[in-house]
């Protein structure tokens, strides 16, 4: 890959578009350009408002100042920089093109990038705080909107009896038999994370889920030596504590070169679809977008339209009953958020 030419280039002078995805304020009136070495490239691992930390090949964190010409990087972004002489500071030069942007949307009917580069979404659930299939369909439309596959994560496995793993693996058998593939494990006593570990690596995965879940859990889990914050599952709400703020990326060296990168994200307050359209929603669910093609109607929404071949299949128990209902919910009330 070639190095970015340097300010003079065209590129330099993109002018900032409408959805403000460049950085608003210049903060590097004080660097001195002299001072600036060679860039070389890194990966964006976490961003407080004007400034990246940016791990450099050996994965050694640079704090980096951005510049007014910088698009607004993000997490999981591949990065050109340059370190500032004798300090332990630089600034950022460029962003690599991504080839996925995850967003999502923000209390006010907006959306935020989260993650950039992502392969796949590791969606973790716990017998506590309890999971909802409503929720879980929530994540898998926006999964599927953002074209990424998602993994499903039975976390705290170690909290369960036997019974209630039946019950619980019997709930997920569901979205297995969809090509969900479903991973039971503990980020407590290590079961079952050596091989969910060894099927990611490679990819750059998000870790996402309820507060509380045990995402933190999990990193601290595979990165023993490192301080992550985790917390308590409230013993009156039966809910986490958004104990993680920010997006951070971590890296886990599997060797020849097969290196998995993880980014731990805050759990969700309010998971609200507004973002989406009726399209995205029919193709979150993978059965009903499936089935949906026989539809006498080609906009048909499977509500109670005549020729509806997803009512068909739901009544013959071809579609499970609880997805067509979680589906009719959200194709109507997808502006509302799920709290
Ligand atoms: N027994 C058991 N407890 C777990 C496991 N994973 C997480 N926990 C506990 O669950 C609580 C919440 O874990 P966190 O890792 O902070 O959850 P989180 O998903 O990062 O939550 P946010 O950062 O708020 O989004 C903590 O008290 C953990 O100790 C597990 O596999 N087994
Ligand atoms: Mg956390
Ligand atoms: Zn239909």
């Amino acid at each position: 890959m070639a190095k970015p030419e340097n300010k003079s280039s065209k590129r330099w002078r993109k002018k900032p578009d409408k959805q403000a995805t460049y950085v608003k304020q210049t903060v590097d009136r004080n660097i001195d350009e002299e001072s600036l070495l060679e860039p070389e490239q890194g990966i964006v691992i976490s961003r407080f408002g004007q400034q990246v930390d940016i791990a450099d090949e050996n994965f050694e964190t640079i704090r980096c100042f951005l510049r007014k010409s910088n698009e607004v990087p993000v997490v999981g972004d591949r990065a050109w920089f340059r370190r500032q002489k004798e300090l332990p500071t630089g600034v950022l030069v460029e962003l690599e093109p991504r080839h996925s942007l995850l967003k999502r949307p923000t209390p006010h009917h907006g959306v935020k990038p989260v993650a950039a580069n992502i392969d796949l979404i590791a969606l973790l659930l716990a017998p506590e705080p309890a999971f909802s299939e409503v929720l879980l369909d929530r994540y898998l439309v926006a999964a599927q909107s953002s074209e990424l596959p998602v993994w499903i994560i039975m976390n705290k496995w170690d909290t369960v009896d036997d019974s209630q793993k039946d019950a619980i693996t019997h709930r997920l058998k569901l979205y297995q038999d969809l090509g969900y593939p479903v991973y039971p494990i503990s980020s407590k006593t290590g079961e079952g994370v050596e091989a969910l570990v060894n099927d990611l690596t490679g990819k750059q995965l998000l870790l996402a889920g309820q507060s509380g879940v045990g995402k933190s859990t999990l990193i601290g889990y595979l990165f023993p030596n490192m301080e992550i914050a985790t917390g308590e599952v409230s013993s009156t709400s039966g809910l986490g504590t958004h104990t993680t703020t920010a997006s951070r990326l971590y890296r886990l060296d599997s060797g020849a070169g097969r290196e998995t990168y993880l980014v731990d994200s805050p759990g969700v307050r309010e998971f609200g679809l507004w973002h989406l359209e009726d399209h995205d929603i029919k193709q979150g669910f993978v059965e009903i977008s499936e089935i949906g093609e026989q539809c006498k109607f080609r906009d048909c929404k499977h509500l109670n339209e005549p020729g509806c071949a997803v009512l068909a299949a739901a009544k013959s128990g071809a579609i499970a009953a609880s997805r067509l209902k979680n589906y009719q919910h959200l194709i109507q009330h997808f502006d509302q958020p799920y709290i």
